[in-house]
């Protein structure tokens, strides 16, 4: 079969071709994975066919492999995104940079005006030290220097104050930074680690020409499997290495300010809005929070597999109706019933292979903002969150017991397998970067999540 590229594009049927064929790039995407080829790369094809501009064109960035590069180029960077059973071409990638290529240039040129960042909860780490704080990145904007992240100084954080600096060296005009990570203040958290690496000369320039708006983005995109590339393929007519396949929904909370120009996102379906942290709350923790305790409490190898369960899907309610759904506010008319009906149905939804596996992996960098902030709400109000507790002890025996632990921490989380449910709770909550210092103090949250990991090493049922 002919691979797909512009020169084959007239073998796929018009209706699943480009909505948009830019000409130039405007915007620049660190972290150029399924989610977003899948999430922020359809918004942004969609703003320019609204408009008719062809100035927005995406430069993704890989952090660290040649994968995507190696899939995209060959294609022109075009490729398919199947959502239900509508199958379409994507054409607002006009180039992927491989680690070693010149970013800083992409970043400091004038028509750059917007930068996308999807790099995992991880990239966003500080380490231990003086200035990191506990839930690390709920706090990382009032840190000090003196807790400057090695891991986001190395990284794609690193990478970006580089390009910021090569713009203020070019005095290329005023640049949006948008993190779309599931991180709770994803805005003000990624400018507090920026403002870390910044020599104060380039502070003073980010202040004045850079903003950080804070995004909630949601879209369910599994990794792409080899059964994902054929079912694509036979749909498209041409062979597609770099398809991923999603869920028809999708949403984009953005909170309207930008630096500057921006591609029109609120044409293709974007929220733009004042304050976007009740949205980023109700999702990190309703949608984010289950797929958790999905991940470490089913036993199922699928998302859908685990929803089919009547008394996992009741256990789901419950964690959502009694323990997070209290915690949230701010959404005064919302239809928050509406809302967690729907999340069950497309977790439920069988045409999503998502793996739990996928979902379980860095689980120290996920739990602070998913369960245990919500955790801390309940618990102030003199609340039990017994559900939530019940997640983090699967949380628990998963970093115990794992065959293969994929996790920034595994070393420190594993432990010898020897020692009995209070001392694994005891073990594991001591671990600050995860649980602060205040959780491991607090007799109700450790006496439930001891009771849950006997419980659960017992083959206990999950619900009473
Ligand atoms: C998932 C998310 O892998 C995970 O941790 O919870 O990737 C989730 O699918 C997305 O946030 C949905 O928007």
């Amino acid at each position: 079969m002919v691979r797909l590229s512009r020169a084959t594009l007239s073998r796929v049927a018009p209706a699943a071709r480009p909505l948009a064929e830019p000409r130039v790039t405007g915007v620049v995407h660190l972290g150029i994975g399924a989610f977003h080829r899948a999430h922020q790369a359809v918004y942004t094809e969609r703003a320019m066919a609204a408009t008719g501009e062809d100035r927005w064109g995406i430069c993704g960035a890989s952090q660290r492999s040649t994968d995507v590069a190696d899939r995209l180029r060959p294609q022109d960077c075009l490729y398919g995104v199947r959502a239900g059973d509508e199958v379409r071409v994507v054409g607002s990638v006009r180039e992927v940079l491989v680690p070693g290529d010149d970013l800083a240039a992409r970043l400091a040129a004038p028509q750059t005006a917007v930068v996308t960042l999807t790099i995992t909860e991880q990239a966003y780490r500080r380490a231990p030290g003086p200035g990191a704080t506990p839930g690390m990145v709920s706090s990382a904007s009032s840190g000090t220097a003196s807790g400057v992240a090695s891991g986001a100084a190395a990284g794609a954080i690193g990478r970006l104050v580089a390009g910021l600096r090569a713009r203020a060296a070019a005095d290329a005009g005023p640049l949006t930074v948008l993190s779309c990570d599931n991180l709770p203040d994803n805005g003000a958290t990624l400018a507090g680690l920026v403002a870390e690496l910044c020599e104060p000369r380039l502070l003073g320039w980010v202040g004045e020409n850079v903003s950080f708006p804070a995004t909630m983005v949601d879209r369910i995109v599994p990794a792409t499997t080899p059964a994902d590339l054929d079912d694509v393929a036979a749909r498209l007519g041409v062979s597609d290495l770099g398809a991923v396949v999603t869920e028809p929904f999708a949403q984009w909370v953005i909170e309207d300010r930008f630096a500057g120009d921006r591609p029109a996102w609120d044409r293709a379906g974007a929220l733009l809005v004042k304050d976007v942290r009740p949205y980023e709350r109700m999702k990190l923790r309703l949608l984010n929070g289950s797929h958790s305790a999905i991940a470490y409490l089913s036993g199922a190898e699928h998302v859908s597999e685990a929803v089919g369960d009547p008394a996992f899907a009741e256990y789901l309610r419950r964690l959502m109706d009694d323990d997070l759904s209290p915690t949230l506010d701010g959404l005064d008319g919302f239809d928050l019933a509406g809302y967690k009906e729907s999340l069950l149905a497309r977790f439920a939804n069988p045409g999503l292979r998502h793996r739990v596996a996928q979902i379980a992996m860095d689980g120290s960098q996920k739990l602070p903002q998913r369960l245990l902030d919500p955790a801390r709400d309940r618990l102030a109000g003199g609340h039990e969150p017994r559900w939530i507790a019940l997640a983090v002890a699967g949380w628990m025996r998963h970093v115990t017991t794992a065959r293969e632990l994929h996790d920034p921490l595994a070393d420190r989380l594993r432990g010898d397998g020897t020692a009995g449910p209070a001392a694994t709770v005891r073990r594991l909550l001591a671990i600050e970067e995860i649980f602060g210092a205040d959780l491991r103090e607090n007799r109700v949250f450790t006496g439930l999540v001891t009771d849950c990991l006997e419980r659960l090493n017992a083959g206990g049922a999950l619900l009473p």
